[in-house]
């Protein structure tokens, strides 16, 4: 299943005079402000997001699972999919990888498939949160914070393999997302997992190619109820700093605990140059599969206020690498994609958007009423026109989600693949 071409050309043509209209009177709108639209339209195109590739299929919860017809059963389906999620938006461009569950089988032939859907290889992530088949130590109590070596040398050795299938593949960072912790009070000792997992991270960090970047990842809580060992944006810049200059700290939006200010989280590991990566979801209570934006729109905007003020002022770090992290319960995971990608783009969209020269001098004089202000009001703008002329500039479908369903993209999927299968590792 790829998209056909003529099809995106086709739609597009069914809406070009409306689109027209709208972006003339929003550019107007914007030179007003002393806006170049255009200006936006580049950064907006340039914007690209990895697509995981575990959430290509039903995730499911631990208390069941649905499968979704047409779900991708091979590394080269899912591929395929995020092939299909790049046609739609252009700003798709890159498949993250997860290891043992997308093991390569022919390294040059899976190359291929990449190429062929213009897709590249993001971060590269390591599974020590669960026992594989026939694995030789367990991870129950622990991998990298393990009291026992033996299980701590096993998961170490475990990153150096993914490591080094990412770089056949091409792919320049690491990312480790630990699941240790503890359930119970008195469980570990914390000072001496967090020295294990120091050491553990640093042998890992030494076998580190030179052109590549380690991200560490943190998590509050969950699969652990008690206590994580990176638990928090400290712990992780302490351990990346201890491990060195290619190490950075990795922000996901839904690791964190309810009404926690990620944007100054943020602000603070780029003014120190050591954010890396980041995670897009969404989460009301606990959970960090929500799609993103779906329900706090308003905190991705000022996360993303701080991300574009730091990736123009702060040179000293890195560009950043970029993916969407949820698993689908109940929707089609592509549409689920498409809403995700077009929210993020919205927020990115908005923040550019942003005058930080008036916002500067309203800060500067103490006018808290017009800092409210300049932020509401790039807000409310709608920019939706915006992310249709980084499309249509692309020959990508002006609107993606209508495409996919009138392409009976799912119908075909599913005849291709059958309505009984299931993603590997899901
Ligand atoms: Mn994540």
């Amino acid at each position: 299943m790829k998209i056909d071409k003529n099809n995106i050309s086709d739609h597009n043509k069914k809406y070009k005079n409306s689109f027209q209209n709208e972006f003339d009177f929003v550019s107007d709108k914007l030179e007003k402000k002393g806006i170049d639209i255009e200006e936006i339209v580049k950064k907006v195109s340039d914007f690209q997001v990895a697509i995981p590739s575990w959430a290509l299929g039903a995730g499911g919860t631990r208390f069941g699972r649905f499968s979704y017809g047409g779900e991708p059963s091979s590394l080269e389906q899912k591929l395929q999919d995020v092939g299909i999620l790049h046609a739609l938006t252009r700003s798709a461009g890159s498949v993250s990888l997860h290891i043992p569950w997308d093991i390569p089988k022919d390294i040059e032939a899976i190359k291929e498939i990449a190429k062929g859907n213009e897709i590249t290889f993001d971060a590269m992530n390591s599974n020590t949160f669960q026992d594989q088949k026939d694995a030789k130590k367990s991870y129950k109590f622990g991998s990298l914070n393990n009291s026992d070596q033996e299980i701590r040398d096993f998961a170490v050795e475990h990153n150096r393999e993914v490591i080094k299938i990412g770089k056949e593949l091409g792919s320049k960072s690491l990312t480790v997302w630990l699941a240790d912790g503890a359930s119970f009070p008195g469980q570990l000792n914390f000072q001496r997992a967090l020295d294990n997992t120091h050491t553990s991270l640093k042998g890992i960090y030494d076998t580190l190619p030179k052109d590549w970047k380690m991200f560490i990842e943190y998590k509050p809580y969950e699969p652990n109820f008690y206590s994580t060992t990176i638990q928090d944006w400290g712990t992780s810049l302490m351990l990346a700093n201890a491990c060195g200059e290619k190490a950075y700290t990795l922000v996901d939006l839904g690791h964190h605990l309810p009404n926690t200010n990620i944007e100054q989280i943020v602000a603070t590991l780029m003014y120190k140059g050591k954010l890396g990566g980041f995670h897009f979801n969404d989460s009301k209570y606990g959970d960090d599969d929500v799609t993103v934006g779906s329900i706090k729109p308003y905190a991705l905007f000022l996360i993303f206020n701080e991300l574009v003020y730091g990736m123009e002022n702060n040179p000293n770090n890195p560009e950043l690498a970029w993916m969407i992290d949820a698993s689908h319960n109940i929707k089609d995971p592509l549409e689920d994609l498409l809403q995700s990608i077009e929210a993020i783009l919205l927020a990115y969209t908005k923040a550019l958007l942003i005058d930080q020269k008036e916002l500067r001098e309203a800060q500067l004089a103490h006018d808290v009423v017009k800092c409210q202000e300049i932020l509401q009001d790039a807000y409310r703008f709608d920019v939706r026109v915006i992310l249709q002329a980084a499309r249509l500039k692309q020959d990508a479908p002006l609107n993606p989600l209508e495409a996919y369903r009138s392409f009976n993209v799912r119908k075909n999927l599913i005849l291709e693949r059958g309505n009984k299968t299931i993603a590997t590792g899901l």
